[in-house]
């Protein structure tokens, strides 16, 4: 047996688990569930099982890489990283000079989540002054939801559904993307308590809960006030707890009569009878549970939407019982790392402009003064992962644009990189760990040498830092000189806490204390008078006529985003795109199961697989997962078809939100 250490799993997934590495000769020879770990001590997902495979894999970039052939053409010479960092400073000097820093765009997202790889690159383009960035790729919505409604409370902490007697699993996948959750909620802690599931289709986590309700893209909004137009009129609201907890409930409660639910159930094809059952089996548990994901936030209206249901999960009082409430993310309402010893807001030297990261067509399309001539992507794909594949893709081949890529694999992105520099994997870097979905933090130095020539965001950074001539002290640490101080500096932590972050481990931290209301006056707000919309209301999503099915985006459970695409075993069990549709409208179509399907609208045509499921609300159709470009038909996956809109709160992506029409192939 090889040593063993811990280390963490860097993606975007709510629980960080904790993995213990078998390390020989350098190199890490396996992974398994590291049994010390507060959450993920029973299991790990099928996806992280064999990350030596990924970490070792043929398909890693190794070197820094010069383009030789065309943009996108996937032709490029090995270069040294002193040639890779001299062409890039020499370049961004360059553009600086004729253009200002503001033509310089960094472009990141979430390709690893850990505090000091996700954060570094703000010091270094602060103090260029480049171009920042609206980060609005997941569910800004959300979080502004929550923030408009609860500040800065935290919400529960998934170890706490122990104690609920009901659970409504609204629009999450918790089979993919909440595993940990799943194995509580089927295990002896939900043994024998109801689990009721509000999704556009029956995901791999219907069959793990007792009644589903498949509603209709983008009207959740409809449903909540159904429900509550329920709870007022049947008495079954907990008035002493909203009086007391919230601010607006009389107002609020006067605008509900008119969400009937036969209202409700014309917006969102569920029965009427559903909804008031629904609402009185809601009212009857002692501590009932939303577990509230992203998905219906992803619309134009999505902002709106999860302001509704948190205003219902707080109706029964459920949040002043254990387990009873809301379980979004982030339970923790706050960090608990300070992050701006990463990002140093201070070095920025001017205000720049700040473009959306959902609107980058339009960004790389601009002329002029205005134009991108430089874009700088790590920790993303932004060829494959944001709206108008098309147009991004056209911009990325702009033969004036200057771009860079710092990536482990030759992503869809990475193929139009003037330069290429190899990024390390987790267990080769330093970082600290803060899981969105748990009260968990952890932390892991270096596990093992880079394999090949990588090197981690921190030291890409610091390197182009000393290029530029950067003479900050900050780009002189190393990472892990930064992780220990880090650590030193979280608020609260035991000595022994503190020791076993530092020596690589993971720590439980307090649970959130729900009804200490971390809002100005300490009341939640039903009504909130710093939005435009200070009342809360249904909006209707527009109907854009000729295009008559909402495409939805969901999660895979065989790959996260652009991870594990290097996997042959995730991409052959996953299969082709596929778009799944209810029996009436391919029956509408003339379309049969497994038939190849063209997806439409003014942006683009897509080629699915069709897969026709009962159980899928009409009018809407869903995809899961995102998949490589040149594993489609035409090369256009998903985002081909998606719009630049943004939600109404958060500036966020609408990528449920989006009108196409299908046809057989
Ligand atoms: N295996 C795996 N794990 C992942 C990911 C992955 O891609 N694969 N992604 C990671 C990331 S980046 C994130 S942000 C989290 C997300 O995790 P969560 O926030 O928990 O959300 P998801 O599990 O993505 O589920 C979103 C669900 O919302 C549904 N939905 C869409 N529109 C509506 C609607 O209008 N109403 C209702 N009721 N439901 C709707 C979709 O069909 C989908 O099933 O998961 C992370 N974990
Ligand atoms: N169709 C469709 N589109 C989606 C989604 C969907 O479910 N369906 N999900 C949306 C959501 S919720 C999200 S959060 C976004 C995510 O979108 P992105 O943030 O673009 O994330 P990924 O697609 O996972 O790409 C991350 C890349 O970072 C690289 N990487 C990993 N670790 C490191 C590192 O340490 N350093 C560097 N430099 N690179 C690293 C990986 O190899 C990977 O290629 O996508 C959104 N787009
Ligand atoms: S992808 Fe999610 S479930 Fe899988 S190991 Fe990572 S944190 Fe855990
Ligand atoms: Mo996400």
């Amino acid at each position: 047996m090889g040593e063993q250490k811990k280390i963490y799993c860097p993606y975007d997934c709510p629980t960080v688990c904790g993995l213990t590495a078998e390390i020989s000769n350098g190199r890490v020879v396996s992974v398994r569930a590291d049994q010390d770990h507060p959450v993920s001590s029973r299991t790990i997902c099928r996806k992280m099982q064999h990350y030596e495979e990924s970490i070792y894999s043929e398909k890693r970039i190794l070197t820094p890489l010069r383009r030789t052939g065309k943009k996108g053409e996937g032709r490029f010479e090995p270069i040294s990283w002193e040639a890779a960092v001299k062409e890039i400073t020499d370049r961004f000097k360059e553009i600086i000079a004729s253009d200002g820093p503001e033509a310089i765009w960094p472009w990141t997202y979430s390709g690893v989540m850990s505090v000091i790889q996700r954060n570094c690159g703000d010091a270094f383009f602060g103090k260029i002054g480049a171009s920042q960035a609206v980060k609005s790729l997941c569910s800004p919505a959300k979080g502004a939801a929550y923030t408009s409604v609860a500040g800065t409370t935290g919400c529960l902490d998934p170890r706490e559904l122990k104690d609920s007697d009901f659970y409504i699993i609204w629009g999450s996948n918790l089979a993919a993307t909440r595993l940990q959750t799943l194995a509580d909620l089927s295990g002896p802690a939900g043994r024998g308590k109801k689990k009721v599931l509000i999704d556009t289709y029956a995901g791999p986590t219907a069959a793990h809960c007792d009644a589903f309700i498949p509603i209709k893209a983008g009207t959740d909004g409809a449903l909540a006030l159904a429900m509550m137009h329920v709870l007022e009129a049947e008495d079954l609201t907990d008035r002493a707890f909203m009086q007391a907890h919230t601010e607006g409930y009389e107002a609020f409660r006067k605008t509900l009569t008119v969400y009937s639910p036969e209202w409700a159930e014309n917006e969102t094809g569920v029965p009427a009878e559903t909804i008031r059952q629904l609402a009185r089996d809601y009212a009857a548990a002692r501590a009932p549970a939303i577990i509230l994901g992203s998905g219906n936030s992803r619309y134009r209206n999505g902002g709106m939407t999860v302001r509704l249901i948190i205003i219902l999960s707080l109706f029964t009082g459920a949040w002043q019982v254990p387990g009873g409430g809301l379980c979004g993310c982030t339970p923790f309402g706050t960090a608990y790392v300070d992050k701006k010893p990463v990002q140093r807001p201070d070095f920025r030297v001017n205000p720049a402009r700040i473009l959306n990261l959902s609107q980058t067509a339009s960004a790389l399309a601009m002329t002029g003064k205005d134009a991108v001539r430089a874009l700088y992507v790590y920790g993303a794909n932004p060829a494959n992962t944001t709206s108008n594949q098309e147009g991004v893709i056209k911009g990325l081949e702009r033969e004036d644009l200057f771009t860079v890529v710092h990536e482990r694999f030759m992503t869809e992105t990475a193929l139009y990189a003037d330069i290429i520099l190899p990024a390390a994997f987790s267990v080769e870097q330093a970082d600290i760990f803060e899981a969105y979905g748990y009260c968990t933090l952890a932390s892991a130095p270096a596990a093992v040498p880079v394999y090949g020539e990588g090197k981690s965001n921190w030291e890409t950074f610091r390197l182009l830092a000393e290029a530029m001539g950067f003479e900050e002290p900050y780009f002189k640490q190393t990472e892990e000189a930064l992780r220990l101080d880090l650590i030193d500096q979280v608020p609260g932590l035991s000595d022994s806490d503190r020791a076993v972050l530092k020596a690589g481990g993971a720590v439980s931290m307090p649970f959130s204390d729900h009804l200490k209301g971390k809002t100005p006056d300490g009341r939640f707000l039903l009504t909130d008078e710093k939005l435009a919309e200070p009342m809360p209301r249904y909006i209707r999503l527009p109907d854009e006529a000729d295009l008559p099915l909402r495409l939805v985006a969901a999660p895979s459970v065989w790959t996260l985003n652009s991870e594990f695409r290097d996997l042959e075993k995730m991409v052959r069990g996953r299969g082709e795109q596929a778009l799944i549709m209810s029996p009436e409208d391919a029956g509408a179509r003339g379309i049969k199961d497994g038939q190849k399907v063209v997806v439409y609208n003014e942006l683009a045509r897509v080629v699915f697989k069709a897969r026709v499921r009962e159980q899928t609300a009409p009018g809407t159709v869903v995809a899961e997962g995102i998949y490589r470009r040149d594993d489609t038909e035409g090369g256009k996956t998903f985002n081909a078809l998606l719009r630049e809109y943004l939600s109404d709160l958060g500036k966020g992506t609408t990528m449920c939100d989006n009108r196409v029409e299908v046809s057989a192939l």
